[in-house]
């Protein structure tokens, strides 16, 4: 509910951000991404990003896994850290690494934190502090420095007006609350949930599955929807339950069959796509409906909302504690 404030601040960093493009925007050839958890979430979004709109080779890499993988950095890999905040032991070591190679920009929330002094270029995200441990504003507003990076360093203005108007698709979401609050009544006795996406819709995949898992101890699983054919489809059956992120894009036919083939083995299927879609509305068992404006690229920080409130509600049905998720951190020092 505090997502309009951390976005329109973090917004705010946008001639900080530029600064920081035009200094290194002549140097680098390839761009890595490193975090933990949701923050790799919102890296694999900057991959997508940074590589369609710049061109820049991109890769992403967990921080626990950093030393087995990254050997081959140089003074012209531009290494990106994310994290909230800004103390994750795996992150801080990656950082130590890296920073004998390359050079390495920090993306963190919270001021003064260890990565903030130890990074050559920090972006402040402007998220204001998250009293629970799962990350949901942190989250957008990690999104949203990256999408202002990147849109910066494509030179692309028109990314940089839509995203303006990103508060408000947001606050739109947030006012129809009560619709995922219903839903979730189907969810509260369920084991299993899957998440499918395509593209950009991957990670909102990946991540609303891991917002499930944490605060409402759901086995959940999120895939690349064209992945399911490859495996996961096996264990698709009568009511269980699939969320499909649809927004509207390019590959919105293909997406549309993979929800028809999760739909064909019994699948209980929650839509999340763009109002106006009557496909969707007559394919899936309930919908939630998202302003149209919003396709495929800018859907990482929106069609990610619904999915964290239905963690939200789910954890309170079952009488959770959503704040306080059992076994874990908010930060990980260890
Ligand atoms: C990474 C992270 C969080 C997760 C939990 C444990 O933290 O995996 O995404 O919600 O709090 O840590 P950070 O490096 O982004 O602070």
């Amino acid at each position: 509910n505090e997502q309009d404030a951390a976005i329109r601040n973090t917004l705010g960093e946008k001639d900080k951000i530029k600064d920081i493009v035009d200094e290194v925007k002549e140097t680098i050839n390839r761009v890595v991404f490193v975090a933990c958890g949701t923050s790799y979430h919102a890296s694999l979004t900057g991959k997508y990003l940074i590589e369609s709109l710049v061109g820049i080779p991109t890769e992403v890499l967990l921080a626990s896994e950093f030393k087995y993988s990254a050997k081959a950095l140089n003074d012209q890999t531009l290494v990106i850290f994310i994290s909230q905040s800004g103390e994750t032991a795996d992150t801080l070591k990656a950082l130590d690494a890296a920073n004998e190679t390359s050079k390495t920009l920090a993306i963190v929330n919270v001021r003064g934190s260890s990565a903030t002094r130890k990074a050559d270029y920090v972006i402040q995200t402007q998220a204001g502090p998250e009293i629970g441990v799962a990350a949901t504003k942190t989250y957008v507003s990690q999104l949203i420095a990256i999408y202002l990076f990147s849109a910066l360093l494509a030179d692309d203005a028109d990314l940089l007006k839509r995203l303006e108007k990103v508060p408000d698709y947001i606050d739109e979401v947030l006012k129809k609350q009560g619709i995922i609050r219903e839903i979730s009544n189907n969810y509260k006795r369920d084991k299993d949930a899957f998440f499918i996406g395509r593209g950009f819709s991957y990670p909102i995949a990946l991540e609303g599955a891991l917002k499930l898992k944490e605060i409402s101890y759901i086995h959940a699983e999120g895939y690349a929807a064209g992945e399911l054919k490859h495996g996961p489809i096996a264990l698709i059956d009568k009511n269980i339950p699939v969320v499909v992120v649809v927004p509207p894009g390019q590959d919105h036919n293909k997406i549309m069959s993979n929800l028809q083939e999760v739909k064909a083995r019994g699948a209980d299927v929650l839509g999340i796509g763009a109002i106006g879609d009557k496909d969707l509305i007559k394919e899936s068992d309930n919908v939630f409906l998202i302003n149209s404006e919003v396709d495929d690229i800018l859907a990482p920080l929106v069609y990610i909302v619904p999915l964290q409130l239905l963690s939200y509600h789910v954890s309170v049905l079952r009488e959770l504690d959503p704040d306080k998720p059992k076994n874990l951190a908010k930060c990980v020092t260890v």
